[in-house]
């Protein structure tokens, strides 16, 4: 049987804030923005759960924040720290898994099938790692656990914070049924606002949905979350494997959504890269872009060329056609890199280990 796990940590950046303060407990902890009494400008990163006693969230306008509880810790984002912290627990997870995932800086899928052979089992292990991550950093997660990720997923947002919650599948039906659309896996918000305007309020809609009309409101991503809202699911925990490779990264100064802005970063990185792979006589044959939202989720998405080039042409097409796929989201994004693989040395001289970009 395929058992996967989602393990995303409690209120990632406020907790790692709570770690370095531990006199911050028990008070309400928002990290994002500067308030500025009230006039700040840009949003909350995350709070604790004390602060979402007022009704504080993450994306919510730190001015909003301010107003429903002025007397709250506001603090900077330490993004660094919480890098750090995220790379001891990946880590630490890593260990427990056959296959791993990494798909936020504070979430990762697991695929334990190997190690564990009944849902007893699952949710004994489930509460070892749990165990291991406290002990080890100090930081509360939640675990979600299925026969697949997107029941992994929803079963974890179902326990937050601090559980473990395993969905049969024979339950999951019943058990996606009552929710809103919107909290469907891969339901974004637009697609969530179309469903809506067509009549599909709850999963339960999906679920007796005509097939026919789902796929001709949506192609074939209305079939796929007709399967979604029945608890199926067929897509694979895939190994973020590092490769050996050359890259370049872009963090906006701002959060965005613009093209223009976005194509700009993905043509000077393709520009730095060029310049290191040539410099240090390589050729490449996978263009690979990276692209980090403004909520720290991350997508990784790469093409492999029909044969090997150093052409900044070739990475500039590729890494922009990559993006394409994404744009149409038209999600705020906070980072954007790129980087090349498979790469072969022109000359025997070099070492390609001394050339690995971490
Ligand atoms: N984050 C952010 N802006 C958002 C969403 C998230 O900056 N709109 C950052 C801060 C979060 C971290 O990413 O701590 C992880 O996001 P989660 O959605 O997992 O939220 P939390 O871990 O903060 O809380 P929860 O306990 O609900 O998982
Ligand atoms: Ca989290
Ligand atoms: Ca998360």
């Amino acid at each position: 049987m395929r058992v996967i796990m989602l393990v995303d940590m409690d209120y990632f950046f406020a907790a790692c804030e709570e770690l370095k303060k531990p006199e911050l407990k028990g008070k309400p902890v928002v990290v994002g923005a500067d308030p500025k009494g009230g006039n700040g400008r840009g949003v909350v990163s995350t709070c604790n759960y004390e602060a979402r006693k007022y009704g504080i969230h993450s994306g919510m306008p730190i001015s909003t924040a301010y107003r429903l509880k002025s007397d709250a810790v506001f603090l900077p984002v330490d993004e660094k720290y919480y890098y750090e912290t995220s790379a001891r627990i990946m880590d630490i997870l890593k260990g427990f898994a056959s296959k791993f995932e990494q798909v936020s800086v504070d979430e990762a899928f697991m695929d334990v099938s190997d190690k564990v052979g009944s849902y007893e089992a699952a949710l004994a292990y489930a509460n070892v790692i749990k165990d291991r991550i406290l002990s080890e950093t100090k930081l509360p997660c939640s675990i979600g656990i299925g026969t697949n990720k997107l029941l992994a997923k929803t079963a974890c947002e179902a326990v937050k914070p601090n559980g473990i919650k395993l969905v049969r599948e024979e339950e999951a039906k019943i058990f996606l049924a009552p929710m809103p659309v919107g909290k469907l896996y891969g339901v974004g918000k637009k697609t969530e606002e179309r469903l809506e305007e067509m009549g599909y309020k709850k999963v339960e809609d999906l679920q007796k949905a005509d097939l026919n009309r789902l796929v001709g409101l949506f192609g074939t991503f209305g079939a796929e979350m007709q399967r979604h809202a029945k608890g199926i699911d067929y897509d694979e925990v895939s190994e973020n494997y590092e490769v050996k490779s050359i890259g370049r990264e872009h963090t906006f100064e701002n959060d965005t959504a613009d093209l223009d802005e976005i194509i700009g970063a993905l043509k000077a990185s393709a520009a730095g890269v060029i310049h290191d792979v040539k410099q240090q006589g390589f050729s490449f044959k996978t263009v690979t872009i990276k692209i980090r939202y403004a909520d720290f989720s991350e997508h990784l998405k790469g093409r492999s060329l029909r044969r090997y080039s150093n052409s900044l042409e070739d990475i500039e097409n590729t890494a922009i056609a990559l993006f394409e796929g994404y744009a149409d989201k038209g999600e705020r994004i906070r980072k954007i890199g790129v980087r090349v693989s498979g790469l072969l040395a022109y000359s025997g001289q070099k070492k390609l280990a001394d050339y690995i970009h971490a």
